[in-house]
């Protein structure tokens, strides 16, 4: 094809460069052809081929979820397209921006433009699928539209709250030449996330009266959030939450925002989280909760229970979001959190805390993170097995200070939300809205494109690996240098779990003999290039995770840690005496800790649950019980 006259393909590939975007992944196809054709002989946008639509969405996010960028995404039609699906849906639900582009058959062709069930080859009408799962779809209809379709889409994909944009276009517009020339490349527009605009009114008069019921509060709590993520960088959020000198809590999303050993960083609370920190937050009298959705796994199941004596502030961006929170004792502020932590951070405060403070420490003492998983492994066990939590403790201990974690789902996620102390430029992040398997390793790649001078760091499990797996391949391609760690536990420990508690014990689909078996990794090490080391002894952890860290290029550290470790600790749902599934609040987690010692943390306010509870036969296992 003559290159002479500017196409619709050139106005995608000038829109890419003037948003300053410098990396897309994606996969060929008949349905994108002209568009790689177009940014590859521009050569201004590095094109990244992956070997699943999937796995480019997520690389997408892992470059925009550490970097605060767009990510970009180009998929074909058909099946491109399709699997696509999974990695937008995610992005969406944990507002990564990104912009899909997708290739389609020619305009006429596709059932978008006819009713017919198919016509032309693969086509299919995405953007009818898309439409409901991201921020906004859109069909291209016009070539000369093409460039500002895409320049306003990455802007909107930007925008607070920030999402999935989704452009399809179809072939015929990709070649058609374009009637004027190429918009000038002019400057560049910022692709960074940016501060929603906030009412100042609503700001100012929701400051006043956050001041008022901070003067009568004795206990408050803040609880951070992504949605701060859009604002200034992290060593301003850190200086901020210092001034205002109110015990902090982060959300897994937000796990990253303050360093492990910030004077107010009180861990993470939920159903997950820090046994203290969910302590600290069911005795606090005031949440504020900023640039948080509050998720189920952060307040667990019962709204009511959370925080349940306290008023609670959500400060969302998003109005939908505040509409959840029904009742007298939520106060909703609809307002950027980033300029909502501003505000307070200069306020002066109504009163000093220091009692309360002090007090929260004595929880952290008296509930040490790293004591609470001791007991994931049985005690006849624990010189023959490895606990993943103890190994994830080694790798916080000896990464570098602007390390990235990525994590799948399974192990990777529980031990390493949990156990690793986050500090400096340290990241962490997954997919936690989806929580699809198989998000890890893409996420990864991504990250270490994005940040080539980092060290990646993957937590995987032997589960979630045979998912994305063939981006494998692409790692060794690039030759990236990702610590891929895979905990190996006979397949899937989570459901093992699930069935263990909720169904009798009777494993189907969860591991080799209910019918799901993992591939050797040493031979899949082999195969994809990477060094393979195997972690199996407690002795070895040490010297295994400084191996896992010193090894240059692609390593894949297996490690076989108990095939039955529980994830501790965690509000358990528990199976009472007719079936009934009972949920304990928040601050009594398993394994459960006397009622005695329960009671003291809560000030005597103990929750007539957990009295009854402890009552109850069941399977659950108390503090010291083996399993
Ligand atoms: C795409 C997808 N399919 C199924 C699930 C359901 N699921 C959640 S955890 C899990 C098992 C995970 O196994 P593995 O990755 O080995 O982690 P483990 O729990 O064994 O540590 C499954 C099947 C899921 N989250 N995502
Ligand atoms: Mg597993």
């Amino acid at each position: 094809m003559s290159q002479n006259v500017a196409t619709g393909a050139d106005a995608v590939a000038a829109a890419l460069e003037e948003l300053g975007v410098e990396i897309v992944f994606g996969i060929t196809g008949a349905g994108n052809l002209a568009i790689c054709d177009a940014i590859h002989r521009r050569g201004a946008t590095r094109l990244v081929f992956v070997h699943h639509e999937q796995a480019a969405v997520m690389a997408a996010q892992g470059l925009s979820r550490t970097t605060g960028r767009l990510g970009v995404a180009l998929v074909t039609t058909g099946g491109g397209s399709t699997n696509a699906l999974t990695g937008i849906v995610g992005a969406n639900m944990d507002s990564v921006p990104v912009l899909l582009i997708s290739g389609n058959e020619n305009s006429i062709h596709t059932n978008r433009d006819n009713e017919l069930r198919i016509w032309g080859v693969q086509g299919f009408d995405s953007t009818a699928v898309f439409f409901p799962v991201v921020k906004r779809a859109h069909r291209a209809r016009n070539a000369d539209q093409l460039h500002d379709l895409l320049v306003n889409s990455a802007q909107a994909a930007l925008e607070p709250r920030s999402g999935v944009v989704a452009v399809d276009i179809p072939m015929d517009l990709q070649r058609k030449p374009l009637n004027g020339s190429l918009p000038a490349s002019g400057a560049r527009v910022a692709t960074g996330m940016r501060s929603a605009v906030t009412d100042l009114e609503v700001l100012d008069a929701s400051i006043d009266a956050l001041l008022a019921s901070l003067a009568r509060s004795v206990r408050p709590v803040l609880l951070l959030g992504n949605g701060l993520r859009t604002g200034p960088d992290r060593s301003t959020i850190r200086e901020q939450v210092a001034a205002i000198r109110i015990p902090a809590l982060l959300s897994w999303s937000g796990i990253d925002l303050l360093d492990a050993d910030h004077p107010m960083n009180f861990g993470r609370s939920g159903i997950y989280g820090d046994r203290f920190s969910n302590m600290i937050v069911q005795n606090s009298d005031l949440v504020v909760a900023i640039g948080s959705r509050l998720a189920i796994p952060q307040m667990s199941y019962d709204p009511a229970d959370f925080a349940r004596n306290a008023q609670v502030y959500v400060v969302d961006v998003d109005r939908q979001e505040l509409e959840k929170f029904v009742g007298d004792r939520w106060v909703r502020v609809q307002a950027d959190a980033s300029a909502f932590l501003d505000r307070l951070a200069v306020a002066d405060q109504p009163r000093d805390y220091a009692p309360w403070i002090d007090r929260c420490a004595q929880l952290r003492a008296d509930f040490p993170r790293r004591e609470q998983t001791v007991e994931a492994v049985p005690a006849a066990d624990r010189d023959a097995y490895l606990n993943s939590y103890d190994v994830v403790y080694e790798i916080s201990d000896q990464a570098g200070p602007d390390d990235i974690f990525v994590t799948d789902m399974g192990t990777g996620l529980l031990s390493g939300f949990y156990g690793l102390d986050l500090r400096h430029e340290q990241r962490l992040a997954t997919s936690l809205g989806l929580g699809e398997m198989g998000y890890g390793l893409p996420a990864a790649i991504g990250s270490q494109f994005a940040n080539p001078d980092s060290t990646v760091i993957c937590l995987n499990a032997d589960g979630g690996m045979m998912l994305n797996l063939q981006e494998l391949q692409t790692v060794a391609h690039h030759d990236l240098p990702i610590k891929l760690v895979v905990f190996s536990n006979d397949g899937y420990l989570m459901i093992k779990h699930s069935q263990r508690n909720l169904f009798d014990g009777r494993l189907v689909g969860s591991d080799k003999d209910s019918g799901v078996s993992c591939p050797d990794f040493a031979k899949l090490a082999a195969t994809f290039g990477f060094t393979y080391l195997h972690l199996s002894e407690t002795g070895q952890t040490t010297s295994a995770v400084r191996a896992l860290l010193d090894t240059a290029g692609p390593v894949l550290l297996e490690v076989v840690m108990h095939p039955d470790q529980l994830f501790i600790p965690r509000v358990g749902t528990i199976k009472g005496d007719n079936g009934t599934l009972v949920s304990p609040p928040l601050e009594d987690m398993i394994p459960l800790i006397s009622e005695a010692a329960l009671s003291a943390a809560m000030n005597g306010a103990l929750h007539p649950e957990s009295t009854r509870i402890r009552s109850m036969p069941s399977t659950l296992p108390t503090r010291g019980e083996q399993r």
